[in-house]
């Protein structure tokens, strides 16, 4: 073959090859529920009762609370985790490079005999989410939602307390923060598998200019998760 000719094939080939590259680190269509492998947070405190995690994952298990004393079968209070003193910083960890869209946190309020409030704020990766204190009625359980696109393989979600707050009878407490479950809406973004880079020693210039390429790609990626944080 001649030099040119040769030139132009690799050429192409290396187009179609990283065009094929490029795609396969495309994210998926499809947005649904994506389960953490795990997480880390402050272990809980007690009070009237323990709200310890017992399990390291009461907060993905898919088991969920309901009044804060309630006995559901495992004990008072059993499915809730809750944090009295500080503002627990809960890291999450998925199996893969993730967007995620939405984040629901199963939170309690009750300002009569925790007093357990929503927390001051919630901050998501680098965002910042105030909370009126009102998105949930007092005496009551659900799920606070926040919307935004968080990229990575791991996930910090800082729960702000209020510190010291007067109880309906006026006496100074420090207040509780009460989570049943966290879970999460997304997509997972696929990586190019290493099989997928040209292994022959004739392809070493397609190799190189997929590493190059493949490093801009993951430059622009790392880009738009940093924007898409701030
Ligand atoms: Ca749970
Ligand atoms: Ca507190």
């Amino acid at each position: 073959m001649k030099p040119q000719l040769r030139r132009f094939f690799v050429s192409e080939l290396a187009l179609l090859t990283l065009t094929t590259l490029i795609s396969q680190g495309a994210r998926a269509d499809v947005s649904g529920p994506i389960a953490p492998l795990s997480y880390t947070a402050p272990p809980g405190d007690s009070g009237a009762y323990s709200y310890v995690d017992e399990t390291g994952r009461q907060l993905i298990d898919g088991i969920r609370g309901e009044n804060w004393a309630a006995d559901l079968g495992n004990g008072h209070s059993y499915e809730w985790i809750g944090w009295q003193f500080g503002s627990p910083l809960i890291t999450f960890q998925f199996d893969s490079l993730v967007e995620i869209t939405k984040i629901s946190i199963g939170l309690q309020r009750e300002e009569r005999f925790a007093p357990a409030l929503l927390p001051d704020r919630v901050t998501i990766g680098s965002t910042d989410f105030p909370l009126s204190g009102d998105e949930l009625p007092d005496a009551s359980w659900g799920d606070v939602t926040f919307a935004g696109s968080w990229i990575g393989d791991t996930l910090a979600i800082q729960l702000w307390d209020h510190g010291v707050v007067l109880d309906h009878n006026g006496t100074p407490l420090d207040d509780w923060i009460f989570s049943d479950e966290i879970s999460f809406e997304g997509v997972h973004v696929s990586q190019p598998p290493p099989s997928a880079v040209p292994e022959s020693a004739n392809a070493g210039v397609l190799a190189g200019m997929a590493v190059i390429v493949l490093a801009g790609w993951s430059r622009r990626k790392r880009t738009t998760s940093i924007n898409k944080f701030l």
